[in-house]
């Protein structure tokens, strides 16, 4: 019997939408179970073992904190990586894009004209660059067919096709330019739009 699998979170993309991605990709049937934000404050919080969002429920039992859920479902649906070592590598590239998200994050909220620019200027001339220019630099000397580790698609492809994604519309184009070889990478992108469509809307 499949299982009963129910993501809860809000309507947003943010740290849910890889796990969605997730679940599409491996074309697997889950209730993409979205909170309106203005809902939140009156909502019974308790049933969640934190208050906090995203929430994987399997049956009765639950499972919180993005990164242990996608980690889970990417071992149920063999989208993790071949052995021990490039899951590692695959754990290094996450926290590289955990990384940036929290700075992205901190842009994103910024609510004054001039800190907001401040931040974007800090996360696209330093902070992504800093990061990025390894990442590609290490994509171009493998030759994996497109992949970001070992062979095949994993998680971390989908966080990153997601996330790029997700800076580029936020930020502007000029946040991934200079990264052809990360750019090229996201083996999903071409399936990515297609991909998303099938998801309910929501930034
Ligand atoms: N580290 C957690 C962060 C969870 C988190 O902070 N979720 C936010 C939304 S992104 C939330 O539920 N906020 C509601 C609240 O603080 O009441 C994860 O990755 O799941």
């Amino acid at each position: 019997m499949d299982q009963d699998y129910k993501l809860t979170y809000f309507n947003m993309r943010s740290i849910a939408e890889p796990i969605r991605m997730v679940f599409v990709v491996a074309g697997v049937k889950f209730e993409d179970i979205r909170i309106p934000r203005e809902t939140w404050p009156e909502h019974n919080k308790e049933k969640y073992d934190y208050g906090l969002l995203p929430v994987l429920h399997i049956g009765d039992k639950q499972l919180s904190q993005s990164n242990a859920i996608i980690r889970f479902l990417a071992k149920q649906f063999n989208l993790s990586g071949s052995n021990d070592w490039e899951n590692a590598k695959i754990d290094e590239l996450a926290f590289v894009l955990s990384d940036i998200f929290a700075e992205w994050r901190a842009y994103f909220i910024e609510k004054d004209a001039e800190k907001k620019a401040e931040l974007k200027t800090a996360l696209v001339k330093v902070t992504v660059p800093k990061y990025f220019n390894k990442v590609d630099k290490i994509i171009s000397q493998k030759n994996s067919g497109g992949y970001l580790v070992g062979e095949k698609l994993t998680w971390v492809d989908i966080q990153y096709a997601n996330y790029l994604d997700l800076f580029e519309v936020t930020v502007g184009p000029e946040i991934t330019a200079d990264y052809p070889n990360l750019k090229s990478c996201r083996k999903l992108c071409s399936k990515f739009r297609q991909l998303r469509n099938g998801l309910k809307r929501g930034l």
